[in-house]
């Protein structure tokens, strides 16, 4: 048979399976089968997946609402930028910012407390990593993450941005601090 010439049996297709071939159909429709299953079960036990949510917002919105915590709970700066460093109260909902090359502000959490963390860009995607744990979120604009983290270590984290967002993007870096 070739791919030019029609076929020499008109009807081709109709043979019956080969009982191999049954076999490999059972195989693979199994093998998919756990590999769906495994999604969900990963998720809840797998203790590897964020279980993030996402909500709309506005940058302003977001600017708002991060203002707001950095106004009430600032004890410092850090950097010639000086950027506040945040200490807002175990439980509460805490923000911070991905922008254009900056991450704002500098967070400063209670080690087993629990906190739902806020993450919005004000600009363009960025990505949100914190290092050497090796947790990564996507950053997206009009959209903020939300996650609920419980800091089971203290020491100072390294925040990286993992979305290429430009020229300054090497020096997008920050840091969150367990105490
Ligand atoms: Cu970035």
């Amino acid at each position: 048979m070739s791919s030019i010439l029609p076929p020499a049996k008109r009807i081709w297709w109709k043979e019956p399976v080969e009982k191999l071939e049954v076999w490999w159909i059972v195989i693979a429709f199994l093998w998919a089968l756990v590999l769906f299953f495994m999604m969900p079960y990963w998720h809840v036990f797998g203790k590897q997946n964020l279980s993030n949510e996402a909500y709309r917002i506005s940058a302003a919105q977001f600017q708002q609402k991060t203002q707001e915590m950095v106004d009430k709970y600032t004890v410092r700066t850090e950097t010639e930028l000086n950027i506040p460093v945040v200490q807002p109260p175990a439980g509460s909902d805490v923000y911070l910012i991905a922008r254009l090359w900056q991450w704002w502000p500098i967070l400063e959490l209670e080690k087993d407390k629990t906190y739902r963390l806020h993450l919005s860009a004000m600009d363009y995607q960025h990505g949100f990593s914190l290092q050497p744990e090796n947790i990564n979120l996507q950053v997206v604009p009009d959209y903020e993450m939300v996650v609920t983290i419980t800091p089971n270590k203290t020491g100072s984290f390294a925040i990286v941005c993992n979305e290429y967002c430009g020229i300054g993007h090497h020096q997008m870096v920050s840091r969150m601090y367990v105490k």
